[in-house]
């Protein structure tokens, strides 16, 4: 039975889909690595493309990009992620090389009820050398989704974007050294028109992942581009989706532990904008294993882009009744707290917080505590003199909802201690060491 035929059995057995390790801190998956997020709205959901980077340890591919197969995720509230299992597979696509582990970069857009997945990969022998890009179709977004049997014809390269513009005008981009343009067709699977390079972009530099939305009559075509030694992500803003356009700005700047790419998306949703983008933080010293991020983006009244500042925190609320992560923090004293993974060879056990001087701390943004009364905390953490936390709420509320004892030893315990003061609604956190000895923090939680 082929790969995406036995995933598409386990999808029916746990219908409705996958629900897997995800979050709404960054980075937002983390049961395996994803990168290049393509995120589109459908049917009022957020449907999330990215590739799938995997580890090999030995070979050509434990030092370059491996990537075999896609999945496609979706959430509604951009908190909870539902992985609906993998949608295309290179050992399923006619014209891709299997052995080429090449699925980069993919896009999916919506047309006349029916979803188009276009991804880019080494060619078979027989349609010559590099990358070419193909396309799946699917009646839903989460597939099944159906590889066409031949690459689209006159395209060579990576990165593939669809854009539709108001009048209903498909257009393809894609990177190639630099970035192209062609019309497609109106069945979203031929070009309809000659490969135009988009000038008047950086010539200096690698230029690829290109990403075209509209906003009030502007188009952004935004890019990834080394402007120095690592890709930033940039932008250039035009009146016409084929250009000219004028480079306007920086959307994020290198990022600051040398991964060397990043690749996003921008989306609207529920009246806020937001860009999708990737770091390695799974994988701090092999930056081909990705992990998608989200944060929040703004616009200035002149239609330019506010520059977007990467954050652990992310976006969305988080349940002050689930395990809150504090080690994605909004922002913590200058010293004495710091993070760590759990477990430096298994990164995918996460990270814990560690407060190790008299009143160090650590924040944490947008916590819903609802309505109903809680009535008391767990902390799961470990001290090896012992220690006392504090939490409470930050500066503009001030309360102190609990202190906790946690006993000294060399195991984590789950402490729980009862609540002082409760307030209602969604508040901002801070967890505080209160004595001298070194606290280490998994997560906290409250109970009502
Ligand atoms: O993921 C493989 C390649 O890395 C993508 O196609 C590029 O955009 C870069 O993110």
């Amino acid at each position: 039975m082929s790969k995406t035929k036995r995933h598409l059995l386990l999808i029916s057995l746990f219908l409705p889909a996958i629900f897997c390790n995800t979050f709404s801190q960054n980075p937002i998956i983390r049961d395996q690595f994803t990168a290049d997020p393509s995120a589109r709205v459908f049917n009022g959901k957020v449907y999330l493309y990215p590739s799938h980077d995997i580890r090999k340890d030995t070979g050509r591919f434990a030092t370059w990009f491996c990537m075999e197969d896609y999945h496609v995720f979706s959430s509604e509230n951009l908190t909870d992620w539902t992985d609906h299992g993998v949608i295309v597979s290179q050992d399923e696509v006619n014209w891709v090389d299997p052995a080429s582990y090449s699925m980069w970069a993919p896009d999916c857009i919506a047309r006349n009820g029916k979803y188009y997945f276009y991804f880019p990969s080494n060619f078979k022998e027989r349609y010559g050398r590099g990358f070419g890009i193909g396309v799946a179709v699917a009646d839903k977004p989460y597939g099944p989704f159906t590889p066409q049997p031949e690459p689209i014809n006159n395209v060579h390269g990576i990165d593939p974007n669809v854009f539709i513009d108001n009048d209903g005008q498909a257009y393809l981009y894609w990177s190639a050294g630099k970035i192209f343009v062609a019309k497609l067709k109106d069945n979203m699977l031929e070009l309809a028109s000659e490969p135009k390079v988009i000038d008047n972009l950086p010539t200096e530099g690698l230029i690829e992942g290109p990403y075209l939305f509209e906003r009030n009559g502007n188009y952004y075509l935004t890019y990834p581009h080394v402007e120095y030694e690592t890709e930033r992500l940039e932008y250039a803003m035009g009146d016409n989706p084929m250009g000219p356009f004028r480079q306007t700005g920086v959307i994020m700047d290198e990022s600051p532990t040398g991964c060397w790419t990043n690749h996003h998306s921008v989306i609207e949703y529920k009246g806020q904008w937001y860009l999708f983008y990737h770091h390695n933080d799974l994988s701090p010293h092999f930056d081909k294993n990705r992990s998608v991020r989200i944060d929040s983006l703004f616009f200035n009244p002149d239609g330019t882009i506010q520059k977007v500042e990467p954050t652990l925190r992310g976006v969305g609320l988080t349940l002050a009744s689930e395990n809150i992560q504090i080690d994605r923090y909004t922002s913590k004293s200058a010293i004495g707290s710091s993070i760590a993974f759990n477990d430096s060879i298994n990164t995918f056990e996460g990270w814990k917080t560690i407060l190790d001087m008299p009143n160090a701390w650590i924040k944490y943004n947008a916590v819903d505590f609802g309505n109903k009364k809680i009535k008391s905390v767990q902390v799961k953490a470990k001290s090896l003199k012992g220690g006392t936390l504090q939490i409470r709420l930050d500066k503009a509320d001030g309360a102190i909802l609990c202190e906790v004892k946690i006993p000294k030893g060399t195991g984590w315990n789950r402490m729980n201690s009862n609540i002082f003061t409760y307030q209602a609604g969604i508040h901002n956190l801070i967890v505080i060491l209160k004595d001298g000895n070194p606290v280490e923090i998994d997560w906290i939680r409250f109970n009502y």
